[in-house]
């Protein structure tokens, strides 16, 4: 397997840290142990978990104004994916990475296949665009892509995602997400029940074009491009097109697409419970979609959303597979460096969520001991697990702390020579 930093520099790197992180850990297992947990399950569980990469994430993000690229970004798809398996060397929590089209569009579909298997990497659920319009392209998005009143737009946004699955097949993809941006800016503008029949006819023409093990996620958000209402705005409207679809359609949420203070663990408990979770787009928000760093303003609420997933394996079992995505955008860090901390904080909670001890907790509802059971989640949530998150790292060939280890390979520095910024050619753009 290539790997893109060298492997001498993480062998360094977990040579100087072995000592402190053996004795850190055998203080955690001593602990764990106390409570009848086995450290040893819970890092080879930490060893399983993975978090697929959004490729417009290793390019700088930017805000309604304005961007600020920083040195040495991708600038085609290929690059993406040499920023994509330095995450995953240095993690080893992000096997997939999910490609959005047209702007990852490949000319060469099978050579781009090769190049992200040398790495290891394969490909995540694809991401349909047509919520800005392509140049050259016959018909506009303006007034709606999936639920346009024009039939010619409407019948272009239904061809770019089959499209999407053409290619996502090609690349060994599984499924294919959903973002409209479609909706309205003023009251009146659209007739609300009618551009979601639009949607739902538009989205069977999509469907009918999923292949028999593929999945179509619905990704609804509250706000944004249209102001007023959005077609797809929350889990209830998802969930009505997911079902009216049929079985192959599922919801897909995404942390920071909600009103604020929403209770998202309850929507992911709602949507477990009938069979229509998806998957996530995680990241994290103050106000709305500020697409934050995972775990970066509201660890708890990730916590209590792994919470829920892990209440529905234990209750589901294998069948219950809900598929995990980043999905954030980086203004002012060094795009690499937030999407490894955030595999590791969403890796955290799926860690925490396992500390839970689920007989006690269900027997303390069952008692109606309302204190005990707040605490049993906070005991859990209040465990620093970091010596197991170092440890199967380790276990897995990454180094303890792929902050520091990447700053010590000097890869950003290598790519900015590499990598001389060309007007126009980062397609993150801003989302
Ligand atoms: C936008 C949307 C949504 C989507 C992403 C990629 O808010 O999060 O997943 O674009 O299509 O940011
Ligand atoms: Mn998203
Ligand atoms: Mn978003």
């Amino acid at each position: 397997m290539n790997t893109v930093i060298d492997s001498g520099i993480v062998e360094q790197h977990n040579a100087k840290a072995m000592a402190n992180l053996e004795a850190d850990y055998a203080a955690l297992g001593g602990m764990l142990a106390r409570r009848g947990k086995d450290i040893e399950q819970l890092t080879a569980l930490a060893q399983t978990f993975a978090v697929a990469l959004p490729s417009w994430g290793v390019g700088t993000g930017g805000t309604r104004f304005a961007r600020f690229p920083g040195p040495g970004e991708p600038r085609n798809v290929f690059e993406k994916i040499d920023d994509c398996a330095v995450i995953n060397q240095l993690t080893r929590a992000t096997p997939l990475v999910s490609l959005h089209f047209p702007w990852d569009k490949p000319t060469d579909v099978a050579a781009l296949r090769e190049y992200a298997d040398r790495y290891k990497l394969g490909f995540d659920s694809v991401n349909s665009n047509t919520f800005q319009d392509q140049l050259g392209q016959a018909h506009t998005y303006k007034y709606g892509s999936l639920t346009a009143l024009s039939a010619e737009s409407r019948a272009q946004a239904v061809q770019h995602n089959v499209e999407c699955i053409e290619l996502g097949r090609a690349l060994g993809s599984k499924g294919l997400t959903v973002w409209v941006g479609d909706g309205a800016n003023f009251p009146g503008q659209q007739n609300l029940r009618g551009a979601l029949e639009r949607y739902l006819d538009s989205m069977r023409g999509v469907y009918a074009a999923l292949p028999d093990d593929w999945q179509v996620y619905i990704e609804h958000k509250l706000f944004e491009p249209a102001f007023y209402a959005t077609t797809i705005a929350d889990w209830g409207t998802s969930f009505a097109c997911a079902t009216e679809l049929g079985p192959k359609a599922k919801c897909l949420v995404d942390l920071g697409h909600h009103a604020p203070n929403t209770n998202i663990e309850m929507i992911v408990a709602r949507l477990a419970q009938f069979g229509k979770l998806g998957g996530f787009h995680f990241n994290d928000s103050k106000y709305g979609d500020d697409d934050l760093d995972s775990g970066s303003i509201n660890p708890f609420q990730l916590f209590l959303i792994f919470n829920e997933l892990a209440d529905a394996s234990a209750r589901d079992g294998e069948a219950f597979k809900p598929s995990y995505m980043l999905d954030q955008s980086h203004n002012v860090t060094d795009p690499i460096e937030s999407l490894m901390n955030s595999a590791v904080e969403v890796q955290r909670a799926f860690v925490q969520s396992a500390l839970v001890d689920r007989a006690a907790l269900a027997q303390y509802q069952q008692d109606n001991d309302v204190l005990q059971s707040a605490q049993a989640l906070k005991h859990a949530f209040r465990t620093d697990v970091s010596p197991i998150l170092a440890m199967a790292r380790l276990r897995s060939g990454a180094p303890a702390d792929p902050v520091g280890c990447y700053r010590a390979s000097g890869y950003r520095a290598k790519q900015a020579e590499l990598r001389p910024a060309k007007a126009g050619a980062s397609s993150s753009g801003i989302v």
